[in-house]
């Protein structure tokens, strides 16, 4: 059994002790989860999506007679597998039979390309990859063709819709799976990090922190059997998934609508047919959604609670949710390798508005420090650390950036520059980590960094965000050039590399030299205060 196993950086014993005798970490996993919602919930719908709906015994059901499929094919506890969907109920059911198995998911998106697709496989071993046949006019075999020829490890594609020479993830569904399971200590699934460093890191989350994540963003955002959450953002992103999302959903028998996509298109008529009661996006997102709500003709009037978060929501858009879509707004703050903050329904109006809420665990530890972590007082901005039950100690397999991103007593370094209020509200003013917040999506900027300096054109390159209206940020790129060179040529290479597009600078600069810190590092906040000086050409 590869179990937990060395690669995973574990609680201190004495720690996860204590979480277990508070009842933080319950000792359930996630199959035991919605097996116990089936029990409970058997003909509630669980999950609709645009072409089916699974109740609660279905998709119970569904689940266990597919892990019986991914076990004849070899799949085994502990084995890490791809799982690349759109937004369709299929995903859950792959999830939850993989975790049924203790198979591991490792929860990539769908803008993924081969260079993405081909450092995950690697970092973590990968033997399956589960894909859909198409999707935005994209055929996901013949990338995971590719990705195969150069991950020895990969063994299958398992292909959702026409196989096309792959195995039929139809064809995997059996009797109901009786062979042994993961234990609550496990590794469940592996997330993405929005990532600072060149290489993605992984992000180990077991069956125990997962299931508390989920029950713990319950108490901040209550839901029931007669709730009805829309997953409208990507399904494998750990807002959807976890905050309480999908799963969060499932924990309490309430319903779960999967939408194709963010748009107002989609969205709205959703709301309406299903009577949506929780909705939750990312500011960008948001924004599209109070600009059409107030010429829809779709009745809104469903929606409770609009959760917001993956990025710093202004307060000025913060404060049209109530008179625009008639429901409460709730910040979250949170992050894939666990924290996370969210303001209350009872919160005063300006907490609400202008402060990304509290953390949402009483065991959750936060420290605002400075550059030499110490700590600052209440008001003055500083670095967030955290450690908790459902915050990580470590990254997947990746001993040495540990020793950076924790601190010697297990903090998690956020990257993230807070201010505490006396209250316990943080809100988030800048950040520390090299990455570009594009509309929630994370791009980590030594990533492109790295590969642009492989261009025989480009003599250094530094990626950094311009602040955008809508976007939050867009990525731009600063490139010293070594030989005559386009813009245009530098995205090519950057797509022909096989990166996924949300990662392409949305602007190459050519310069001829870059500022300098005293200690010769690239500046770059000198960087980012001339993109966002820049006038939009
Ligand atoms: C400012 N920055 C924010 C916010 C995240 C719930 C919600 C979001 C995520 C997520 C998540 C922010 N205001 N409200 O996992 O469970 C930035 C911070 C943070 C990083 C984490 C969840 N909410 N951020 O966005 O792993 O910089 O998780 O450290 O993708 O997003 O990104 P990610």
């Amino acid at each position: 059994l590869t179990d937990a196993g060395p690669d995973f950086s574990p609680w201190p014993d004495e720690v996860a002790a204590r979480y277990r005798a508070a009842g933080y970490w319950a000792g359930v996993t996630l199959g035991q989860v919605l097996a116990d919602s089936a029990r409970r919930h058997g003909d509630r719908p669980a999950v609709v999506d645009a072409v089916r709906t699974w109740t609660y015994r279905q998709l119970d059901h569904d689940a266990s007679r597919l892990a019986t499929g991914f076990a004849r094919l070899g799949i085994g506890r502990g084995d890490r597998v791809l799982v690349q969907m759109p937004n369709v109920g299929e995903f859950v059911v792959i999830c939850f039979a993989l975790f049924r198995i203790g198979a591991v998911p490792v929860l990539t998106q769908p803008a993924h390309r081969t260079y993405e697709l081909v450092r995950l496989c690697e970092q973590s071993g990968a033997v399956a990859h589960v894909v859909a046949d198409r999707h935005a006019e994209f055929d996901y075999r013949a990338l995971s063709a590719q990705v195969a020829e150069s991950c020895p490890s990969l063994r299958s594609t398992i292909v959702h819709g026409d196989p096309g020479g792959h195995v039929a993830l139809a064809d995997l569904y059996a009797d109901p799976y009786r062979g042994p399971g993961p234990e609550a200590g496990d590794v469940a699934l592996l997330q993405l990090s929005g990532g600072s460093s060149a290489v993605p890191k992984l992000i180990p989350r077991t069956h125990d922190d997962y299931a508390y994540n989920a029950r713990a963003s319950l108490d901040a955002c209550p839901l029931g059997p007669g709730d009805v959450y829309l997953a409208a953002l990507p399904v494998a992103h750990n807002f959807t998934l976890c905050a309480p999302g999908i799963l969060g959903a499932l924990t309490v028998g309430a319903t779960v609508v999967v939408s194709p996509s963010p748009s107002v298109e989609k969205v709205f008529p959703l709301i309406e047919r299903h009577r949506v009661t929780v909705a939750a996006a990312v500011p960008a997102v948001a924004l599209r959604w109070l600009d059409a709500a107030d010429s829809t003709t779709c009745d809104l009037s469903s929606l409770r609670v609009m959760q917001v978060g993956g990025a710093r929501l202004k307060p000025s858009a913060a404060r049209r949710v109530r008179p625009t879509l008639g429901c409460t707004l709730q910040q979250v703050f949170g992050m894939a390798e666990g924290l996370i903050c969210y303001t209350r329904p009872d919160d005063p109006d300006e907490i609400v508005v202008e402060t990304q809420g509290v953390p949402m665990s009483p065991a959750d530890e936060i420290r605002v420090v400075d550059d030499d972590d110490r700590p600052v007082p209440d008001g003055t901005p500083g670095h967030l650390l955290t450690r908790g039950p459902y915050t990580i100690r470590g990254y997947y397999r990746a001993a040495e950036y540990n020793r950076k991103a924790f601190t010697a007593d297990g903090f998690y370094r956020t990257g993230d520059v807070v201010r505490r209020l006396p209250s316990g509200h943080l809100v988030v003013v800048d950040r520390a980590k090299d990455i570009v917040n594009r509309g929630g999506t994370k791009v980590a900027c030594e990533e492109i960094e790295e590969i642009l300096m492989n261009h025989p054109g480009v003599h250094n390159a530094a990626v950094v965000g311009k602040p955008d209206d809508v976007l939050g940020e867009r990525v731009w790129a600063f490139v010293i050039p070594q030989a005559p060179l386009e813009r245009g040529d530098l995205a090519d290479y950057l797509h022909e590399r096989g990166v996924a597009a949300y990662k392409v600078p949305d602007r190459f600069e050519l310069v001829q030299e870059f500022p300098f810190t005293a200690v010769g590092k690239v500046d770059k906040l000198a960087l980012r205060q001339r993109a966002a000086q820049e006038e939009e050409r």
